[in-house]
């Protein structure tokens, strides 16, 4: 298996079916009904907010400190069989203390599943609930400082659509000062604009998809002059109607301009496919070649936050 790095997983969007049942019944609690659909039957999503609508729901199943560790524990096993060396993982804290789970019980266990792993090497990256506002994610940035050597960086998730990265400058600016790494979804509901403002206004080190990129030519020539890297995730695009389908999908088109891509799995357990699934998907579909597809991986390593040493030796 090709050797890559994972930079775009949801740790929540790990949570597959199997273990979803079973961490139901020993928590007893009664999952939504949308929620059990996908041990019969493959999710069906309209788009972000519907996806999101049944990630949502399923999260109160994780309630202690083994339940976090068996779901990030149970991932990296997976991921390794991916070929994964380098996990950068995000992880939702705002759902979760929503849900009643304190901010300790969310680190320890995920914390504990990621120092264990010999595999793979493993970081946690907390990311900003968007629709929750910058009031909320001040708060959370606050409340996890206890817990900072834990975490490399922040990042900016759920929906996009209406929550400009713009709104996020302060809290971005206290992670930076925090010597946190700073990434943030941009461009996959949100156009071009959004993307900009991730640079600028936030200091983005890395854009999570930023597919849409690609409609603004002055854009894509930053993003290529800069070597900004873009985590791109074909399965989760094709499966929320980011794409009309995997053949019209960019990624071929933001090789051809020469960006920093790579490829990733968003949430494999809702949209078919970890990395290795997502390789092969882009790979079937493009015809890519053992040149190109070794290129998505060695640009996964440039794009990770280990240290050149390290990355050498995974490549
Ligand atoms: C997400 Cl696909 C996607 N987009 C935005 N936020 C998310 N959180 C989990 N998956
Ligand atoms: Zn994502």
């Amino acid at each position: 298996m090709l050797p890559k790095a994972e930079l775009h997983v949801h740790i929540e969007g790990t949570l597959e079916p199997g273990l979803l049942v079973r961490l139901a019944a020993r928590n007893g609690v009664t999952l939504p009904a949308a929620g059990t659909r996908g041990r019969t039957d493959r999710y069906r999503f309209t788009g972000l907010q519907s996806f999101l609508d049944l990630y949502y729901a399923n999260l109160p199943v994780l309630r202690t400190e083994e339940d976090f560790h068996d779901l990030a524990r149970a991932y990296l096993v997976r991921a390794a069989s991916a070929g994964v060396r380098r996990a950068e993982i995000f992880f939702d804290p705002q759902a979760h203390l929503a849900n009643g789970v304190p901010l300790e019980v969310v680190f320890a266990g995920l914390s504990a599943a990621v120092e264990e792993s010999a595999e793979v090497s493993a970081e946690l990256i907390l990311c900003f609930l968007r629709d929750l506002g910058a009031q909320a994610a001040e708060e959370m940035l606050r409340a996890a400082m206890p817990f900072r050597e834990r975490f490399t960086g922040v990042g900016l998730d759920s929906a996009e659509a209406g929550f400009p990265p713009s709104l996020f400058r302060e809290v971005f600016r206290r992670a930076a000062a925090e010597g946190l790494h700073r990434v943030a979804h941009a461009g996959e509901e949100g156009g071009p604009d959004y993307v900009w403002e991730a640079l600028d206004v936030l200091g983005a080190e890395r854009i999570d998809h930023g597919i849409r990129a690609m409609e603004d030519p002055v854009l894509v020539g930053r993003l290529r002059d800069e070597r900004i890297p873009l985590t791109v995730c074909p399965l989760s695009n094709v499966a929320l109607n980011v794409v009309p389908s995997l053949a019209a999908h960019p990624l071929p088109a933001m090789l051809e301009e020469g960006l920093l891509v790579s490829v990733h799995s968003d949430d494999p357990a809702y949209f078919g496919g970890y990395a290795d699934d997502n390789f092969a998907a882009v790979q079937r579909e493009f015809g890519l070649d053992e040149d190109a597809l070794a290129l998505l991986a060695r640009n996964s390593f440039d794009s990770c936050f280990a240290s050149e040493k390290d990355r050498e030796r995974w490549k």
